[in-house]
């Protein structure tokens, strides 16, 4: 039996998995399920309680903890799912999933890069480009996708690309060996074929960027350092946060990254739910370029490599400044030996301006307050590319997500004397594709309880009659969405539109139902033609908005397996039942897309481009929840009286 240190660190049903919980999981299966060693763990993860226990649950009470394990048997090309009774170390469930392709995982990129490297056809192609040293080329996996070809329907794939560096510290992205594809099946780990398109030279300069090649900095910033003397005004148990008048859950999964659970704000006492869970559902990155090497190129970043699987270590960056609370992220390599991400999860406090302000002209009195908001975040490298989620909140009981996309974008070589259509060049003989990112979020909101509804807004120019004799007239008009076609939509320059998360049966002190207001920020619509493979794979990026009832088997936004998936599940599915949303558990979806048309600047490496969304408290409160936060000390006034700045 698991030791009972271990369920003493555990105060919430919704904390992520311990090490001491991940072991157990794995012996279990391996005794009861005489795993072979072609086995792989694809992920060890909490399987979340019902909504119900979790809403019930009081503190220091006993807490029944499962496992859902993903497994993939190379042997066999078979997929399962578990679902492992941690303290009876039992399998309660056992599933084979026909068909499918799980997350490739973190070994497979290693190894498949051996493979690569080791095949004798792939060193062979590698002939024309002069590499006297294998070890130099870099591989990066890169999932198969599907394209209508029997292999991609029966085999796990891989279709990795291939870099050469100058020496091991270089930036071999600069160096993209454009005419050669290896093909490698991840179930045998071998090469079953070399594709080659012709030969395009290397590009002829390096592109560095780390701080040890570079031999020019600039020299003109001083220190700038953020002191929290008395330390931060947040408190932490366990992965349970409070935070002025906030409280939520951090969670961490393999698939997803990080996660936020239980988020509440205390308003005049009261405890009131906001969002029952929150977090990146799928992602998908298509490349816009026909060309035979290009065309295949997309990823699903959430379903065919894992979010989490990816986070960094932040310990050994700058990527937060004050005091900064970390909290690690436990998982399983693929042969199901414990893994922990050291400060996988930065939390910390920072200045954000002006909260708000208004000077009475007569007194000549400013009153102003500073804006802290909490940030909650995690980074993740997915081969080339970083993206960073950045969760908000802030005093005014604004909730806002940031994605930051940065890193080294997906080159390809160039015929030298040449323009690309299909994108830009970024230095002699090398060019990046365009491209989009797209990101689903899921938000399962409670606001105030689990009954709520939806109602799409657009500010409307009014009639032209004797009423609006100025022609100056308009207003928003809201359209309650009874069922799931009917929310299906896109974000709309023309009517201003948001989305009203309400609860009818809570009135705010003007007779109105509590809601709060979901904006998108920068968005886009995929070129790619509705016929395109990954589209059809992708279904959630044809609207920007969905909603749907709860149900706790819908979660990701692609379906539960995207890699090699065919298309039609997820989000383009399950509504296609046109579920009623009115007044129940309701899950708001939401679709975001940064279209990428790459510029000079973009490289060697990428200064961050943003991408997010807000959620603002729509009649939630009875005022300004934020009137209440305090004038900050002065700085300039030695007499210790109120600050104006
Ligand atoms: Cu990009």
């Amino acid at each position: 039996m698991l030791d009972t240190l271990v369920s003493k660190k555990i105060n919430h049903p919704l904390q992520p998995l311990v090490p001491e919980e991940i072991a157990s999981v794995v012996q279990t299966l391996r005794t009861e399920k005489h795993l072979g060693k072609e086995v792989r763990f694809i992920s060890v993860a909490l399987k979340e309680p019902s909504k119900q226990e979790v809403n019930d649950f009081k503190s220091n009470q006993e807490i029944g903890r499962k496992a859902f394990v993903v497994l993939f048997d190379n042997l066999v090309n078979e997929c399962y799912e578990a679902i492992v009774s941690i303290y009876d170390e039992t399998v309660l469930a056992w599933k084979h999933i026909p068909g499918v392709q799980p997350t490739m995982s973190a070994d497979e990129q290693i190894e498949c890069e051996a493979a690569v490297l080791n095949s004798e056809k792939f060193r062979e192609a590698l002939k024309a480009y002069g590499v006297n040293d294998i070890s130099l080329v870099m591989v990066d996996i890169w999932s198969a996708g599907y394209y209508g070809n029997e292999e991609e329907g029966t085999m796990r794939l891989a279709r990795p690309l291939c870099f050469l560096r100058t020496d091991p510290t270089d930036n071999g992205y600069a160096r993209p060996i454009e005419g050669v594809r290896p093909v490698v099946d991840l179930n045998t780990m071998k090469v079953i074929r070399v594709e080659e398109y012709g030969f395009v030279p290397l590009p002829p300069e390096p592109g560095n960027y780390a701080a040890h090649r570079m031999t020019n900095f600039r020299s003109d910033i001083k220190p700038l350092e953020i002191t929290q003397p008395d330390g931060p005004s947040f408190t932490v148990e366990g992965y349970q946060v409070s935070w002025q008048k906030w409280n939520f859950v951090i969670g961490f999964n393999p698939r997803e990254g990080l996660t936020l659970h239980q988020l509440s704000y205390k308003d005049k006492g009261e405890v009131r739910s906001i969002l029952y869970r929150a977090s990146l559902s799928e992602m998908v990155v298509p490349y816009g370029d026909p060309t035979d090497t290009q065309k295949r190129k997309n990823a699903f970043d959430t379903g065919e490599y894992g979010m989490g699987t990816c986070a960094n270590s932040l310990e050994l960056g700058c990527d937060c400044l004050g005091y900064i609370r970390y909290f690690d992220a436990h998982m399983t390599d693929s042969r199901g030996n414990p893994l922990t991400i050291k400060n996988a999860i930065c939390m910390h406090e920072e200045d954000y301006g002006i909260l708000w302000k208004h000077t009475d002209r007569r007194l000549n009195k400013p009153e102003v307050r500073r804006s802290r908001r909490l940030v909650i975040s995690s980074v993740s490298t997915v081969e080339n590319y970083e993206y960073g989620f950045f969760w908000y909140l802030y005093q005014d009981g604004n909730i806002q997500l940031e994605i930051k996309l940065t890193g080294i974008l997906s080159l390809a070589a160039f015929q030298p004397g040449l323009k690309p259509k299909y994108g830009n060049l970024v230095a002699p003989g090398l060019y990046a594709p365009n491209h989009q990112h797209f990101f689903n979020v899921r938000c399962d909101f409670d606001l105030d309880g689990e009954e709520n509804a939806v109602y799409e807004v657009n500010v409307v120019a009014d009639e032209l009659d004797e009423r609006n004799s100025f022609e100056n007239a308009f207003y928003a008009k809201s359209t309650l969405l009874e069922t799931e076609s009917q929310a299906r939509a896109n974000l709309n320059l023309a009517s201003s539109r948001y989305w009203k998360i309400v609860n009818h049966k809570r009135k705010n002190r003007v007779g109105e139902p509590v809601a709060y207001k979901f904006l998108g920020g920068d968005n886009c619509i995929p070129f790619a033609s509705k016929n395109a493979w990954w589209r059809k794979r992708a279904g959630f990026v044809e609207h920007h908005v969905w909603v749907t009832p709860f149900d706790e088997k819908e979660n990701y936004a692609a379906g539960d397996y995207p890699n090699q998936s065919q298309g039609g599940d997820g989000l383009i599915k399950w509504t296609a039942n046109d579920r009623p949303i009115n007044d129940t558990d309701i899950v708001f979806w939401y679709t975001m897309g940064h279209t990428h048309i790459p510029r000079p600047e973009d490289y060697p490496v990428m200064p961050t481009a943003y991408i997010g969304f807000l959620l603002k408290p729509l009649g939630f409160f009875d005022e300004n929840p934020a009137n209440d936060v305090p004038p900050s000390p002065s700085k300039s006034a030695s007499n210790g009286k109120s600050c104006c700045h």
